[in-house]
């Protein structure tokens, strides 16, 4: 066996201050994927009743998760979703995107992505969308889309009683098999070419107390993706490595990096799991070549890992940064409509979003570069057609002070179901384009002063 004589100090030195050097050019002016692989039914309620959904108060009750579709049609779950992946998002779309000049996708995964980490039967999930993921990201690379691998769905429930959690124990080793995987394919896989980010965890349950291990979670993450890229011959910014790769085996290589003692055990459990898998989706994707030519070793950068910042949870949270090896990027989402952020009418959310503080707060902790993952046009009001070009404008100019933004969702249905246009008009990116909320440039405003008013304010901010 291979020993790697790799420089330990690597893994304990704090290099949370690196330039980010896998960030795209300027800022991210970007969108989510939402509802296209991790399907939530309240953006496409009509299309989810078509595909033999339900819709129930709780969504425990009936038929309202895609867990609980793919329990109740066994035998044509695949099919049904295999039509939702080639229609919520195709090239069609990705033109769309081009159009309005975004530069950025989130695409939100489940882990049921990497079909192998699903215990079935007890859990249940459709099969195939890694086809359509590959096929989607290929599109996104060929219009020079940049995209950031989002871990939405993990196995266990960070966030109780949503749509788009799972519903199975915790397992933080499952979400590790599933970062070594996508780690590898993100480099091996020319698909995944313009993936830049992957993110550990999407909206961890915001009580630190109720996360125990997130702390430990975040380090192994991060040393999971590296010790794949190492492997690969990648080199780790501001670390000299002594290293000289001989297999033209990827996978075996990886089995060698699992034995050179340099990583924990649970990093090491994590790879070697990966393993078959990766072996599994190379013969069924046919990138065998890929995996065993030689030198497998690319040029590509190393991923920004990527965290929701230390200010989304209370309690003592464990700060992601301390986690940092090499380039790493933080994620904050702001949704004023869930209520708790400013009172419920126009000016208050203008005077909030025009004050907001996030960046600088993160940016003490060593949560910088931030990006503003999820956000939306949504009130807790009726919101008038002038005020969400104000509501656009101001938000945009307040997350573009960091590294930009990335807005939820790039479309929702419109049908008799969601008001007509009335769910798109706040929540649909492409919508409020259309309606001229959004301009059709994301860098530019339809007024660039629509904070003046609101600036140096008593409203306190946070
Ligand atoms: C993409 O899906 C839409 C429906 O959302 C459909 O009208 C269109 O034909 C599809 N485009 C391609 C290129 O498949
Ligand atoms: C590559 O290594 C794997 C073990 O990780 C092995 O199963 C496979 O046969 C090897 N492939 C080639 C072409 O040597
Ligand atoms: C590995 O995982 C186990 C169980 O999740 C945990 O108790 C342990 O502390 C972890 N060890 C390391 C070194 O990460
Ligand atoms: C439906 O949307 C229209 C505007 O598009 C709005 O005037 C109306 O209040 C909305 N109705 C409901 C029930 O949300
Ligand atoms: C009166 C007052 O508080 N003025 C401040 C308004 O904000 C700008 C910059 O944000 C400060 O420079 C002013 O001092």
């Amino acid at each position: 066996m291979r020993n790697l004589p790799l420089v330990l100090s690597l893994f304990l030195s704090s290099l949370s201050m690196q330039v980010l050097a896998g960030l795209p050019n300027g800022k991210i002016y970007g969108v989510n994927l939402g509802s296209w692989l991790v399907l939530e039914p309240w953006m496409l309620p009509q299309e989810w009743l078509d595909m033999g959904g339900q819709s129930c108060a709780n969504c425990a009750d009936c038929i309202a998760t895609e867990s609980a579709f793919a329990k109740a049609y066994p035998n044509t779950v695949d099919k049904i979703f295999a039509e939702h992946w080639r229609t919520w998002f195709n090239q069609t779309h990705v033109n769309e995107l081009v159009a309005v000049g975004i530069n950025t996708v989130r695409v939100p995964l489940g882990y049921w992505i990497v079909e192998a980490l699903v215990h079935r039967p007890v859990e249940a999930y459709p099969r195939g969308g890694l086809g359509y993921l590959r096929d989607g990201l290929g599109w996104l690379q060929k219009a020079g889309i940049q995209v950031i691998l989002d871990h939405h769905a993990l196995p266990g429930v960070q966030t109780p009683g949503q749509e788009f959690t799972g519903k199975h124990p915790y397992n933080y080793h499952r979400a590790l098999v599933w970062t070594a995987v996508m780690t590898s394919l993100a480099h091996l896989d020319s698909n995944f070419g313009s993936v830049f980010a992957i993110e550990a965890i999407n909206e961890p349950i915001m009580n630190a107390a109720l996360t125990p291990g997130y702390g430990e979670f975040q380090m192994n993450f991060v040393q999971t993706v590296r010790a794949v890229e190492l492997t690969l011959g990648i080199p780790v910014p501001g670390v000299s490595l002594d290293y000289s790769i001989s297999s033209t085996n990827f996978t075996a290589a990886l089995g060698d990096t699992c034995s050179s003692s340099l990583f924990n055990a649970n990093v090491t459990a994590a790879i070697e799991d990966a393993i078959p898998i990766l072996i599994g989706i190379a013969s069924e994707y046919g990138l065998g070549n890929v995996f065993t030519s030689s030198p497998f070793q690319c040029e590509s950068p190393s991923l920004v890992t990527s965290f929701m910042d230390i200010n989304w949870q209370y309690n003592n949270p464990p700060n992601p940064a301390k986690a940092a090896i090499g380039p790493q990027g933080y994620d904050n989402h702001l949704y004023y409509s869930f209520g708790g952020v400013a009172a419920a009418n126009p000016d208050a959310y203008l005077t909030s979003v025009c004050n907001l503080q996030r960046i600088q707060n993160d940016a003490a902790l060593g949560n910088s570069p931030l990006w503003f993952g999820e956000w939306g046009l949504p009130t807790q009001f009726y919101a008038t057609d002038k005020f969400l070009c104000k509501w656009a404008d101001a938000q945009k100019l307040a997350y573009s002070k960091g590294a930009g933004w990335l807005f939820w969702n790039f479309k929702t249905e419109i049908s008799k179901l969601t008001n007509g246009t009335g769910l798109a008009r706040q929540w649909s990116y492409l919508e409020g384009v259309k309606l001229g909320f959004l301009t059709k440039d994301p860098a530019d405003y339809n007024d660039p002063n629509v904070c003046d008013p609101y600036i140096n304010s008593t409203h306190s901010t946070s």
